[in-house]
């Protein structure tokens, strides 16, 4: 009798090799994985791996390798083949899950870290058991419908060091998000150091909206937001607003004021009533020094401009200093962004027009021959209420819960605009009513996933009920790590 025991584990062991019998586990195709990614099929088998093996990535991409790792990925054998000849588009990866392991084929960087986040959500929804984890085997071929797949992050209205923006990094990139706008200059705060106009930040950035103190990022600071981005396959994309929301500008310097005399600092939530002097040369002065300073620290390609509701600027000045904005940031090597209103002004070849509110400026951006990029208020603004009851939030625009953030499709939003116009998509989040990383996630989760899909899965793969399925699953992941995503009323 008691030769039976180890006898029966002796023939196990050998029946099955190395390999422990897997748990009940979904197919590859049935993981909630969000944003859906464009082919999975599933295969026989599953990889094992266990706990006590020790792993060895350092043939891998060391950029994918130090992803996973950030996100507390458990290691497991993993190659990557980076291939340039191949005929995909930037971005795009395929991630084979066999019994030996994972195998992420990119032609890019992009694609490599596409293929790592990937992975972090498989393994996230597959059995993490006592004795070890089991991946579902398959592969997912995948690439995004739009380049540009945005997040804006208002940080003058509210300031938020650099340890939130990172939290937000974390959170973002997991649904692939590849852009991160920062809102750094508004009327209520100014955010950035700029070394040749100290008083900016000094001053400018004192305080925040409701007049509770502000704060500012140091180029150090800026620099390491940026690295720590870029880690996460995130690019920073800057923002200095003008010629309106200038208040903190204006309360920094005297001269930069059309009467000369230094505005004081504003702690409410009104738009429309600051602006810069087009007239002046110390203005683009000003201009220039601003752009030069951040374009220096900023890989990406990226500068954006702001220009939206100048509504004291008259429309002659506006054109002006709008197009002088743009030369100002291409000469400092960048591509000029700004809200909607600066089609008006006339874009340079390579600008592009940020749709948040008029279709009739991004029509007439296409026409000139210009990207749109888009975040109409009605469906991306993070910063509007899901409903009257919400604890946090505008509703100027729309209340906007998950299914409205869902159900659009940026081609056919706009009359004459089609994908080959548009870069992407972007969620702002607006700062006039938030105050901490807890109020960041009310807002933002779970509707970013949402637009997340919108700019990467194609039109005709999206599907609500078949999104709500994932998402419910998203959402207690998001719970378990402890972030704050809102009750949404869809999956209540
Ligand atoms: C409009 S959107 C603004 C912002 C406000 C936001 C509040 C845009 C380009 N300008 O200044 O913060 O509404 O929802």
């Amino acid at each position: 009798m008691r030769y039976i025991l180890p006898l029966l584990l002796f023939t196990l062991f050998f029946a099955c090799g190395d390999t422990p019998p897997p748990p009940a586990m979904p197919p590859l195709s049935d993981l909630p994985l969000v944003p859906l990614p464009v082919e999975i099929s599933n295969s026989e088998g599953y990889l094992y791996v266990d706990p006590a093996e020790v792993i060895n990535n350092e043939g891998a991409d060391a950029g994918a390798v130090a992803y996973l790792k950030s996100k507390e990925v458990p290691a497991l054998p993993l190659t990557t083949n980076m291939d340039p000849a191949l005929r995909l588009s930037d971005g795009a990866y395929s991630l084979q899950i066999a019994s030996e392991g994972v195998t992420i084929t990119a032609k890019d960087q992009a694609g490599l870290l596409n293929g790592a986040i990937t992975l972090e959500q498989v393994v996230a929804f597959s059995p993490d058991t006592e004795r070890g984890l089991f991946l579902p085997a398959g592969t997912i071929t995948d690439q995004p419908r739009y380049a540009y797949r945005g997040y804006m992050l208002d940080v003058a209205r509210t300031f938020f060091g650099v340890d939130t923006v990172k939290q937000v990094i974390d959170r973002i990139s997991t649904y692939k998000i590849n852009h991160l706008h920062l809102h750094l200059s508004d009327d209520q705060g100014w955010r950035i150091e700029i070394k040749s106009w100290p008083g900016l930040a000094q001053i400018g950035g004192m305080f925040e909206v409701d007049g509770t103190p502000g704060g500012y990022y140091t180029q150090e600071d800026y620099k390491e937001i940026v690295r720590y981005a870029a880690a996460q396959g995130i690019t920073i994309v800057p923002e200095i607003d003008m010629p309106g929301h200038t208040n903190a500008a204006l309360n920094a310097y005297a001269e930069l004021n059309l009467d000369g005399k230094a505005r004081d600092p504003y702690f409410g939530t009104k738009v429309g009533f600051s602006t810069l002097d087009a007239n002046k040369e110390i203005t683009y002065e000003f201009i220039d020094a601003v752009v030069g300073e951040i374009a220096a620290i900023t890989p990406g390609p990226y500068f954006h401009i702001g220009g939206d509701e100048s509504a004291v600027t008259p429309h002659d000045d506006y054109v002006k200093l709008i197009r002088r904005a743009q030369e100002i940031v291409i000469s400092h090597g960048k591509k000029s962004i700004g809200w909607d209103e600066v089609a008006v002004a006339g874009l340079d070849e390579g600008s592009i027009a940020q749709l948040w509110n008029h279709s009739e400026y991004a029509l007439m951006a296409k026409k000139e021959g210009n990207q749109v990029l888009f975040s109409p208020a009605t469906r991306t603004y993070l910063d509007m209420q899901y409903d009257s009851l919400s604890r946090l939030g505008l509703h100027w625009a729309a209340y906007i819960e998950v299914d409205s953030a869902y159900l659009w499709d940026p081609k056919a939003m706009v009359d004459g605009i089609t994908d080959a116009d548009i870069m992407g998509v972007e969620a702002p989040l607006w700062g006039e009513t938030i105050r901490s990383i807890e109020d960041i996630d009310y807002l933002t989760f779970p509707r970013l996933l949402a637009l997340a899909e919108v700019g990467w899965t194609p039109q005709p793969k999206r599907n609500y009920e078949d999104f709500l399925r994932r998402l419910r699953a998203q959402q207690t992941w998001l719970k378990e790590k402890g972030i704050g995503t809102y009750d949404t009323r869809v999956l209540r």
